[in-house]
């Protein structure tokens, strides 16, 4: 008889490749290899596991996922970066010059994923002069009725506000190289830096820089993943309907003369004439057309249709 207690299960804090770090429910520590589990556990998500003693876990299977947060790998696959997340905290800065088409496009995955989407203006301490191009897209977001924060990692500006987003939710952070994420993480998770570099330390990569996505439980509950920043991020083929998911301001407008309009090139489009009188922004509208060109381009988006 094997002493195993299959109730038990742990999370997994962050994934190194096949190397895991997983935490159990008491608080403890136990190193793992993901090899020959299938689905490959991720980080966040929660493991049946055998204590074998000395630190080390054997996997025996992942708990049913919630949703999850993933990235194009290739031209068609896709790969999840992270299990059991509730909410994408999109990150961006006056510096790095933020890029409104990234932003867009991780929209476009917290919809199709299920994910709530908050857009944080990170970097709030620079000064206004330095600000004005963040401070336009932080308007054209809230005027798009997202939920959009004003916060400084450095001085704290924001941060109650955004605690009060994040309570009892895993949250991801995304965004570009360098907008802020570690810096936010460690304003906000106790501790975290210091864990960071025993996380490295257990696994004996010696890496402290972000390169893989961690799980940082939160003392109320809930927890702050801090992701590896972006250059690009890539959509994986979507369907006309999920695309179109990412741009809720295309629809509550009078319909458009057919049913299923994509708002290219058909008679009587309401987008377009929301678009031509300004109720749509002209930017929004021409990275949709972009996106749906390159989706119309993939064998999914056919088969999808
Ligand atoms: N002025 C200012 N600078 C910040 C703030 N937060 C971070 N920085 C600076 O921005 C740079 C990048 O910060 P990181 O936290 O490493 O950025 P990141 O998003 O984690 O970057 P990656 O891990 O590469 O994705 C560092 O030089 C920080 O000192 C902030 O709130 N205000
Ligand atoms: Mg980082
Ligand atoms: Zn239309």
């Amino acid at each position: 008889m094997s002493e195993v207690v299959e109730t038990d299960w742990a999370r997994v804090l962050v994934d190194h490749g096949r190397n895991l770090l997983l935490e159990t429910e008491q608080g403890q520590r136990l190193r793992a290899q993901g090899r020959r589990i299938t689905p490959p556990p991720v980080t966040g998500d929660r493991v049946h596991f055998e204590d074998l003693g000395g630190g080390q876990a054997r996997i025996l299977a992942v708990l049913p996922r919630g949703p999850i947060f993933r990235r194009l790998e290739g031209r068609l696959n896709s790969r999840v970066a992270a299990a059991n997340v509730d909410q994408l905290l999109i990150v961006f800065a006056p510096l790095p010059e933020p890029e409104p088409e990234l932003l867009d496009r991780y929209l476009v995955a917290a919809h199709v994923l299920g994910l709530r989407p908050v857009l944080l203006m990170n970097k709030a301490d620079l000064p206004a002069a330095q600000c004005a191009q963040a401070e336009n897209v932080l308007a054209e977001y809230t005027a798009l009725g997202y939920p959009c924060l004003r916060i400084s990692g450095r001085t704290n500006v924001g941060l109650d506000a955004l605690r009060d987003h994040m309570a009892g939710m895993a949250s991801l952070l995304v965004g570009q190289s360098g907008v802020g994420k570690s810096a936010l993480t460690n304003a906000l998770v106790p501790g975290a830096l210091s864990r960071v570099g025993e996380l490295s330390e257990a696994l004996g990569t010696g890496r402290h820089t972000t390169t893989t996505t961690r799980w940082h439980p939160l003392p109320g509950g809930g927890a702050l993943l801090d992701a590896p920043g972006v250059r690009d991020f890539k959509l994986w083929p979507l369907s006309p309907h999920e695309l179109l998911q990412g741009f809720p301001e295309f629809s509550g407008l009078a319909p458009c003369r057919f049913a299923n309009c994509l708002h290219q090139y058909e008679p009587d489009c309401a987008v377009r004439a929301a678009r031509e009188d300004g109720r749509i922004p002209a930017r929004r509208h021409d990275h949709y057309l972009r996106l749906l060109a390159q989706m119309q381009q993939t064998p999914a988006w056919r088969r999808d249709n």
